[in-house]
């Protein structure tokens, strides 16, 4: 498989514009944030649940031992900001050791950011929630409610993993723009580890991640009036070693034409689509990485076979 990474520029605003580019590119390549409609929420939210699929019971367990003293390191009355907020059960977890004065979860997607809101308030009588739409990936300004106290970012999951180094470095950054001086960030960074181990976490026995991966073509023909036969792709998950990440591609599996928001497109036998990367860090690549984007680690914490790691950094 081709290693590769994308032009950068500005980010495209919408679906259309992206999968139309993206099949266009060579490789082809569509941004991962595209799998998340309802149905790819719905199948991610499957696969976190999968025996193969370790980093969100791993990470929770962290979050859950270590919880009480990341609440002493980062001390009280910090407002945390999520940045997603798809993290439900994690969040939870945080917030009743931290015991923040506000939570501030930002995520594009607004009626399921103010769904999760609600819920969580209603959880919190205390805690001041304030649900922020907008796309973390650009830097932002802070909604007033929040601004007076210092900061505590939450980033779990290795979602910082799905971007490439460079891209990583400025989300980072921005990051530590929008969360100000003395924020701490909390990070999620999924581990190197056994290629099979990861191969499966991203290929799995029943076939959920296949879906998942699948979902995005019906995606396209679902909301841009795509005529992409199912059957002439299949799911391929591969370690990609120069890269440290896995990636996820969708294959032809024979010729395949079909047409895009009026536009036609020829895939032949083999060929792929790459769908996602999810890089995977050593404890001095992640380092390296937070220090990159200007965020200073204080701790790690890792599960017993090292295959998870949260840090807490310092701006
Ligand atoms: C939500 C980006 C962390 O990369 O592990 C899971 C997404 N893709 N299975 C990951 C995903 C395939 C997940 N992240």
């Amino acid at each position: 498989m081709a290693v590769h990474g994308r032009p950068t520029g500005p980010r495209s605003v919408s679906f259309l514009d992206d999968v139309l580019a993206g099949l266009e590119a060579r490789p082809r390549a569509i941004p991962a944030r595209w799998f998340y409609d309802r149905e790819g929420s719905e199948l991610f939210e499957a696969i976190t649940q999968l025996p193969e699929y370790y980093p969100t019971r791993t990470e929770t367990a962290i979050l859950e031992h270590a919880c009480d003293e990341m609440a002493e390191l980062v001390g009280p009355g910090r407002a945390v900001v999520e940045f997603g907020a798809g993290s439900a059960t994690k969040t939870r977890i945080l917030l009743r050791c931290v015991r923040p004065a506000a939570y501030v979860p930002i995520d594009i997607s607004g009626d399921f950011l103010r769904e999760a809101a609600a819920a969580l308030a209603a959880e919190f009588p205390d805690l001041s929630v304030v649900p922020f739409e907008a796309d973390f990936m650009r830097p932002l300004t802070l909604p007033d409610a929040a601004m007076r106290a210092p900061k505590l970012g939450f980033f779990p999951g290795s979602t910082i993993g799905n971007l490439e180094p460079a891209g990583a470095v400025d989300l980072l950054r921005a990051m530590r723009g929008s969360l100000g001086e003395g924020a701490f960030l909390l990070i999620g960074a999924d581990r190197v580890k056994d290629r099979d181990v990861l191969v499966r976490a991203y290929d799995d026995a029943q076939g959920v991640t296949a879906a998942f991966n699948m979902n995005l073509l019906a995606r396209i023909n679902r909301e841009l009036d795509g005529d992409v036969s199912l059957d002439a792709f299949r799911h391929r998950a591969v370690w990609n070693e120069d890269a440290a990440r896995i990636e996820m591609h969708l294959e032809a599996v024979r010729d395949a034409g079909f047409t895009v928001g009026g536009r036609r497109f020829f895939v032949a036998a083999g060929e792929t689509i790459h769908t996602e990367n999810s890089h995977k860090y050593t404890p001095e690549s992640a380092r390296l990485l937070l220090r990159a984007g200007g965020w200073e680690p204080v701790r790690a914490w890792e599960d017993a076979r090292g295959w998870f790691s949260v840090i807490l950094a310092e701006a």
